[in-house]
This record gives C-alpha cells, sequence and structure tokens, in this order.
C-alpha cells in the first residue's frame, strides 16, 4: 500500500520541498535563491527516482521510493519502507565505514525521502567507468575495507547478543528480501514471464539451466541460506553499480536491501560484478584498445577484494573480538588458556565457509544477471548480438560451475584460473 501522505515529486517539487526545508536548503542555497537552482532526475536504477539540486551554497541529491518497481511501473508493488531500510543502513555502515559512505542528512518517513551528500564528478558510478574502460587502483581496498568493518562490527563476533538481537530486528527487511528471493534464486530457473535474454543466441543455453537439476538445488539451498542467515548486516545489493567512485575514493550507495543475512552474500555479490565485467571485455575491445589491461585488473581487484576483506575481517576479530558473545573472550581472548590458538582455528573455519559460501552466491548472481530480469550494462551495452552472447555463454558456464561446484573451488586463484578458462 502507499505510504499516507506520500506524494510524487518532480524536479519542479523537489524544489520547493528543499527550500521549505531549512536543514535541507542550507546545503543548496539561500529559499530565495530558489529560482536559481538547477534539478536534475539522475536515477537509472531500477527501482527509484533520484534527484539533484545545485545552488549558490552547494548541492544535494534527494532520493525518493515509488510505491513501485520504477522500471517496471505499478504493476509491481514494493514497500516504501526501504527508504527506512536505506537511511538507517547509510547511518550504520558510517558509523564502521564513514570514508567510504555518504553522509544522510534528512529521513522523510511520510514522503519515502532521504537526502544525502552529492557525490560530485569526477565520482561516476564504477560500472559505467568499468564499460568506459577505467581502471580504479584503491578500489579493490576500498571495498575489501568497507565489507571487513560493515560486516564484522555488525556480527555476533563483535556485539553481544542482546544488542546483536534488536538489530535483526531493526533491520527485517520482509519484501525486498523476498524480491532477491525471487529474482536471484528462483525466477532464473523456469520461465517467469520477467526473465529475458539475448535471443535466439541463448536458447539452448537457458533450456540446459532450467532442465539443470543440480543447479536449481544449489540455488535453493542458497536461497535458504540467504532467508535463514541472520549473520550480519548487509549491503544487500553490492553491485558496481552500487559504487561511486574516482582513482582516490570510493562511496558505497544504496543499501535499500539492508537486512542481517549472509556475509557472503556481499561479498560474492561484488565479486559477481566484477567478473561479469571481466566476461564483458571481449565485447569492448576494439584493435586499438584490446582490453587486456582491465582483463588483468578485474582479475587482480576480485583477488584484492577477497584477500584483503578476509585479511583485515581476521585483524578486527583479533583486535575487537572481546565484546561479541560469538567468540566468548574466556575462551577465545589473548588470556586464556591455548586462546590464541582456538582463535585462529576459529578464522580458518569462519573463512573456509564464508569463502564457499561466496563462490556460491556469486554464481547465482552472475546466472540472474544474464537470463533473469535485472540484466548489467557491462553486457547489455555490447551492440551486437552476436558477439554479446558469446561474452554472456561464457559467464554463464562460469556462473554455474561456481553455483554447482562452490566447495570445490579452494581459494581465489583457483575462482580465476575457472574464470579464464571457460569458454
Ligand atoms: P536505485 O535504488 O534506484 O538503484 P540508486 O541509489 O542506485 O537508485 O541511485 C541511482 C543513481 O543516482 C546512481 O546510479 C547515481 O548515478 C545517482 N546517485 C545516487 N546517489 C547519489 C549520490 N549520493 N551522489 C550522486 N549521485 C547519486
Ligand atoms: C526487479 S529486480 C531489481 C533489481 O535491482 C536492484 O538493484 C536489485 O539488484 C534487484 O534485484
Ligand atoms: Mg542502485
Ligand atoms: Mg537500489
Ligand atoms: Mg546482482
Amino acid at each position: 500500500a502507499t505510504q499516507p501522505g506520500y506524494q510524487a515529486l518532480d524536479c519542479g517539487t523537489v524544489v520547493e520541498y528543499v527550500a521549505a526545508r531549512p536543514q535541507l536548503a542550507k546545503h543548496v542555497g539561500r529559499p530565495d535563491t530558489k529560482n536559481s537552482w538547477q534539478v536534475r532526475e539522475v536515477g537509472d536504477g531500477n527501482l527509484n527516482f533520484v534527484y539533484v539540486v545545485e545552488g549558490p551554497a552547494g548541492s544535494l541529491c534527494v532520493k525518493q521510493a515509488p510505491p513501485f518497481v520504477r522500471v517496471v511501473g505499478e504493476s509491481w508493488p514494493l514497500t516504501q519502507d526501504r527508504v527506512r531500510i536505506e537511511a538507517a543502513a547509510l547511518e550504520a555502515e558510517a558509523a564502521h565505514c564513514p570514508q567510504h559512505v555518504p553522509a544522510l542528512y534528512w529521513f522523510d518517513p511520510r514522503m519515502c525521502i532521504i537526502a544525502m551528500q552529492y557525490l560530485a564528478p569526477p565520482h561516476i558510478i564504477v560500472r559505467k567507468g568499468l564499460i568506459e574502460g577505467r581502471l580504479y587502483p584503491r578500489l579493490a581496498s576500498h571495498l575489501a575495507s568497507f565489507l571487513a568493518a560493515t560486516l564484522f562490527h555488525t556480527s555476533l563476533l563483535a556485539l553481544p547478543s542482546d544488542e546483536f538481537r534488536a538489530n535483526i530486528g531493526r533491520f527485517t527487511n520482509v519484501e525486498m528480501c523476498r524480491l532477491t528471493e525471487q529474482v536471484v534464486f528462483t525466477d532464473p530457473y523456469y520461465p517467469s514471464e520477467h526473465n529475458r535474454h539475448t535471443s535466439p543466441q541463448l536458447n539452448a543455453d537457458v533450456a540446459a539451466l532450467r532442465a539443470d537439476v543440480a543447479a536449481r538445488v544449489a540455488a535453493a539451498k542458497l536461497k535458504a541460506k540467504f532467508t535463514q542467515q541472520h549473520q550480519a548486516l548487509i549491503h544487500g545489493d553490492l553491485h558496481t553499480g552500487s559504487i561511486m567512485a574516482t582513482e582516490d575514493s570510493t562511496y558505497v550507495i544504496d543499501p535499500e536491501f539492508a537486512y542481517y543475512g549472509p556475509m557472503a552474500f556481499d561479498v560474492g555479490k561484488i565479486l559477481a560484478n566484477l567478473l561479469l565485467m571481466f566476461f564483458a571485455c571481449d565485447g569492448h575491445a576494439t584493435d586499438a584498445e584490446p582490453r587486456m589491461q582491465q582483463r588483468r585488473w578485474l582479475l587482480d581487484a576480485t583477488k584484492e577484494v577477497w584477500e584483503g576483506f578476509s585479511r583485515r575481517f581476521c585483524e578486527l576479530w583479533h583486535q575487537h573480538g572481546a565484546r561479541g558473545d560469538a567468540y566468548a573472550a574466556v575462551l577465545f581472548g589473548g588470556g586464556a588458556e591455548q586462546g590464541e590458538e582456538a582463535l585462529a582455528q576459529a578464522q580458518r573455519q569462519f573463512m573456509q565457509e564464508l569463502w564457499r559460501d561466496a563462490v556460491g552466491f556469486l554464481g547465482a548472481v552472475v546466472i540472474r544477471r544474464l537470463v533473469g530480469i535485472a540484466h548489467v550494462a557491462d553486457m547489455d551495452s555490447i551492440p551486437d548480438d552476436d558477439v554479446r552472447a558469446v561474452c554472456e555463454r561464457r559467464a554463464l558456464r562460469f556462473g554455474r560451475k561456481a553455483l554447482v561446484e562452490a566447495a570445490q573451488v579452494g581459494g581465489v586463484e583457483q575462482l580465476l584460473q575457472l574464470a579464464e578458462a571457460v569458454r
């Protein structure tokens, strides 16, 4: 149901909205200058409307959630409570990793609006930058820090169980999770009306996927994990379209899917999106720019995100694990008999399990972006259907292998070898 009091903004009314609220207007300009303000709707995501308001004092980003899925329209209703979740998640993430999260200025539950720091050019969406052929020298290190900080500090490794349980309740995000359960783990495996794929080139591949019992079972098991494992406050939609960056700085935006879920979902999703661009490189290569350097960089970045994340996460655990109830300090703390050895063993097992689940989620995410409702511009922007289909088929085969054989992919080097070898 539409939030009572909700009214959809447009480029005209957003000026009135901002000018009437001093906490917002101060970022843009005095209300009596409002006629000179510039407004653009820049939303390029699947769900929401995003306005940039610029005036003599600066700029502001205003995001409004309609009561439906934007790319589909009113026929697909969607909870507007996603704005409350996004506001709370931005604050929670900023508490642990402020350097990689835009500052939240405003949350209006009635109008389903948040306002936040405008990430000015040269910041652009990383997916767009990658399609243009850019490399981001600090991206992997920044993402590793973001993942380690947000996932560790919101988990039972860092929190007492009463605080942890209260957080799970606050971030219950039923409808958004159900959307993910449907479009990531179910729809790609049967002829759902929302699916699409490059046709006729991939028709046989898609038919094979739908007949693939092992893939169906693996996806269902991961859906259960996604639904049942309340491990940490995860972003829930951490793809390259949810990251704005320059060569030096990185911001993670759009946490409206945040909830207490498996850490491996965030890790797997971002690795999947880096590798989707790797598979798309062939379709963007030209004689003048064969994209060999970018291909190499995408593989290196995938490795660096995983290795940086796992190293930093374990460091945080070592330094700040004492307050968390998961591994009691009396058993795993520095003062405990064999405490160091127990902690080292616990960390090894934890990371092995996280890696295996991340590979599985990665596989499911790659597959859904090729044959589900929401594709990636990395592939969609390859104009020639035949060229695109070759890239997509390789990615699909890789995704299927990761999904079904996750337990056999022992480490990140092996995952990258699979990506390079798949035909
Ligand atoms: P959706 O939830 O619909 O995916 P996003 O939050 O991803 O919406 O935002 C859509 C687009 O709006 C982004 O791709 C980006 O171009 C722009 N955008 C979002 N937040 C900001 C921001 N804080 N600063 C600058 N641009 C932003
Ligand atoms: C209707 S599915 C829309 C998709 O866009 C979001 O960014 C999420 O990835 C979601 O699955
Ligand atoms: Mg988005
Ligand atoms: Mg979004
Ligand atoms: Mg995805």
